[in-house]
C-alpha cells in the first residue's frame, strides 16, 4: 500500500515566526559566507550588501556618518545593517506565518536582489551570484524545516514547542557554524599575514637621509615626526580588507601607452628600489584633524615604470585601480619626472600593513590620498581627464586636489585645565610641495607670535613646532597658522573638506588657573 507523505504548516505565534525567519536569514548569510570562500571573499552576501550600501549612500549621509562615528563608521554600518536585517526578517516572518509559500518567495526575492548586487560589484565574475543563491536555498530549506511538520503527525497542532525550539537551535548553530567555518577556511586559504611575514624588504641602492635629531622635538603628547605603521590613519571604502598575496598580484600598465606592460611581484622586485619620506594626507581631514601621517615608503619609481610603457602624447591622467574596484585619477604631470612618486611595497622598513595596501600601493607627494594613493593597486591606465573619472571624482570631489597648507595644535589638549606659568604649545604643520617657512600662534586677540620649528626634512614632510606660553589665569583661545615657503599665509577662511580639502585656522580653548 502506498502512503502519500505530506507536510502541514506548523502553527506558530508571531514571535516564533519572526524567530524562524531571522534564523533562516542568518542561514543565508552564514552559508553564503562559507560558499564565498570558494568563490571570492568579496562575494559574501553580507559584504555585498555592505559594499553596495557604502557605494550608494548619498554623499551627505556618508559625510555625516564619518563625522558621527569617525573611524568606527564601518562598525556602525554593520550594526545598522544587522538591525535592518532582523526587522526585515521579522516582517517576512509574519508573512510566512500565514503562508509558508509567500514567506519563502519573499526570502527568495531578497536572495535574487543580493545575487544581482553581487553581480554588479566591480570585480564580479558570474560566479559571484553563487553564495547568495546557495545561501538563499539553504535559508528556504531552514524555513521549511522550521515551519513544516509531517501531515500525519498529529503533533502539528499540538505541543510542537519543543520540536520547534530544537529545530530553531539547530538552524542557528548551523548558520553560525557555516559563517565561522567560512571565516576560518578563508583565513587559511589566503593567509595574508603569513604572506606578509615572508616579505623581504628590497635592497635600496641609495638610501635616503636619516631623520636627524633636530627634526624631532619629542614633546610629550605632540605628533611624532615619523608615524608608526600601527598608528597610521586608515581611510578606504573596503569593508573587508583585500587579501592579495604577492604570488597573485599583477600590475598592468595600459591605455595610452606605446607598449602594454604586465608585471608580477617577482618582476617588480627585479627593478631598482628607492625610498622616500612623505606626509600623506586625507582630503576628509577637518581643521585640526588626525587624518595625516608621515612614513618612509620603499618601492619603485612610478616614472620608471611608466617610461617602460611609454606614455602617449595627449595622456594627462593615470587612472589607478585597486583589486577591490576603487579608482583614483592622478595628474600624469605629478608623477612624470617625480623621483618621489612611488609604487610602494613597504612602510617604515616593513611590508605594507594589509590595511595600508599590501602588497603594493601608490604614493604621490603633494596630492590628497583619494587622487593619488591607491592601495592594493593592480592596474594603471593612462588616459585623459576629459575621458575618465574615478571613485570620488564621480561623486563630486575635485579632479585636481593638491594638499592645502594646514597646521594643528596637539598640546595642550582641548579644554585642558592648566596651571599659571609656562605652558608648552606644540603641534605639526604641513604644506607638501611648498614647505613650511614659519608657524605662528595667537592667544585670544593678541599678536601673532613665531613658534620654534623643528628642522625640515623636505618640502613633502610635515614640520613640528612648539611655542612657550606664559599663561595667565582665565579661559583662553589658542590659535595657530602656518606660512609656507612661498610666503603665503594659511587662510583663515573656513571651508569644509568637500570638494577639495578643508581650510581655516585650528584653535583650542583652555583654562588657566
Ligand atoms: N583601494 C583603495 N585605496 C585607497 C582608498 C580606498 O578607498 N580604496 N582611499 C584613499 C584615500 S581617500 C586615502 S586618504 C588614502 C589613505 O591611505 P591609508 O589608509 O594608508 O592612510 O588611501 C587612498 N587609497
Ligand atoms: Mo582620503
Amino acid at each position: 500500500m502506498i502512503r502519500r507523505i505530506g507536510f502541514a504548516h506548523r502553527e506558530v505565534g508571531r514571535a516564533a515566526a519572526a524567530a524562524a525567519t531571522t534564523a533562516a536569514a542568518a542561514t543565508v548569510l552564514g552559508v553564503g559566507h562559507l560558499v564565498a570562500v570558494f568563490v571570492d571573499p568579496a562575494s559574501s552576501p553580507f559584504f555585498v550588501l555592505g559594499a553596495t550600501v557604502v557605494d550608494r549612500t548619498p554623499k551627505w549621509l556618508k559625510d555625516s556618518a564619518i563625522r558621527w562615528f569617525g573611524t568606527n563608521d564601518k562598525l556602525a554600518l554593520a550594526i545598522t545593517m544587522g538591525v535592518v536585517m532582523v526587522i526585515a526578517a521579522a516582517l517576512i516572518g509574519q508573512l510566512a506565518r500565514r503562508s509558508l509559500t509567500l514567506g519563502a518567495c519573499a526570502l527568495g526575492g531578497l536572495g535574487v536582489v543580493v545575487a544581482l548586487a553581487a553581480l554588479s560589484r566591480p570585480t564580479a565574475t558570474p560566479l559571484f551570484a553563487a553564495p547568495a543563491i546557495v545561501g538563499t536555498g539553504a535559508g528556504i530549506a531552514a524555513l521549511c524545516a522550521l515551519l513544516l511538520v509531517p501531515a500525519d503527525d498529529d503533533r502539528a497542532a499540538g505541543p510542537t514547542r519543543r520540536g520547534f525550539l530544537l529545530t530553531l537551535t539547530t538552524v542557528v548553530v548551523a548558520a553560525a557554524g557555516a559563517g565561522i567555518a567560512g571565516r576560518v577556511i578563508g583565513r587559511r586559504l589566503r593567509d595574508i599575514e603569513a604572506d606578509r611575514a615572508s616579505f623581504v624588504l628590497p635592497r635600496v641602492a641609495e638610501p635616503i637621509a636619516p631623520v636627524a635629531a633636530e627634526m624631532e622635538l619629542a614633546i610629550p603628547g605632540s605628533t611624532r615626526f615619523v608615524t608608526p605603521a600601527a598608528e597610521f590613519y586608515r581611510i578606504d571604502t573596503a569593508l573587508q580588507l583585500p587579501a592579495l598575496t604577492r604570488d597573485r598580484w599583477r600590475l598592468r600598465i595600459h591605455g595610452m601607452v606605446d607598449r602594454e606592460i604586465r608585471l608580477d611581484f617577482d618582476e617588480l622586485s627585479s627593478r631598482r628600489a628607492v625610498e622616500s619620506l612623505i606626509t600623506l594626507t586625507c582630503v576628509s581631514n577637518e581643521v585640526g584633524g588626525e587624518l595625516a601621517g608621515t612614513a618612509k615608503w620603499t618601492g619603485y619609481r612610478l616614472t620608471d615604470l611608466l617610461a617602460e610603457a611609454g606614455p602617449a602624447p595627449g595622456a594627462d591622467m593615470i587612472l589607478s585601480r585597486s583589486i577591490d574596484g576603487f579608482t583614483a585619477s592622478t595628474p600624469l604631470a605629478a608623477v612624470l619626472d617625480n623621483p618621489d612618486a612611488l609604487l610602494a611595497v613597504a612602510m617604515n622598513g616593513a611590508a605594507l600593513p594589509v590595511a595600508n595596501g599590501y602588497p603594493a600601493r601608490m604614493i604621490v607627494p603633494g596630492l590628497y590620498g583619494y587622487v593619488s594613493a591607491t592601495k592594493w593597486v593592480v592596474d594603471l591606465e593612462l588616459t585623459r581627464f576629459d575621458r575618465a573619472r574615478a571613485y570620488w571624482t564621480e561623486r563630486g570631489w575635485a579632479d585636481r586636489a593638491p594638499i592645502k597648507t594646514a597646521s594643528r595644535i596637539d598640546v595642550p589638549a582641548a579644554f585642558a585645565k592648566l596651571p599659571t606659568g609656562l605652558v608648552t604649545v606644540a603641534g605639526v604643520a604641513w604644506a607638501q610641495g611648498r614647505g613650511i617657512a614659519a608657524v605662528e600662534v595667537q592667544v585670544d586677540d593678541g599678536p601673532w607670535q613665531r613658534a620654534t620649528l623643528a628642522a625640515a626634512y623636505s618640502l613633502d614632510t610635515w614640520r613640528q613646532w612648539s611655542w612657550q606660553w606664559d599663561a595667565s589665569p582665565g579661559t583662553h583661545a589658542l590659535r595657530v597658522r602656518a606660512i609656507d615657503a612661498t610666503g603665503a599665509v594659511q587662510t583663515d577662511v573656513r571651508m569644509t573638506p568637500f570638494p577639495d580639502g578643508a581650510t581655516g585656522w585650528h584653535s583650542r580653548v583652555v583654562t588657566v588657573r
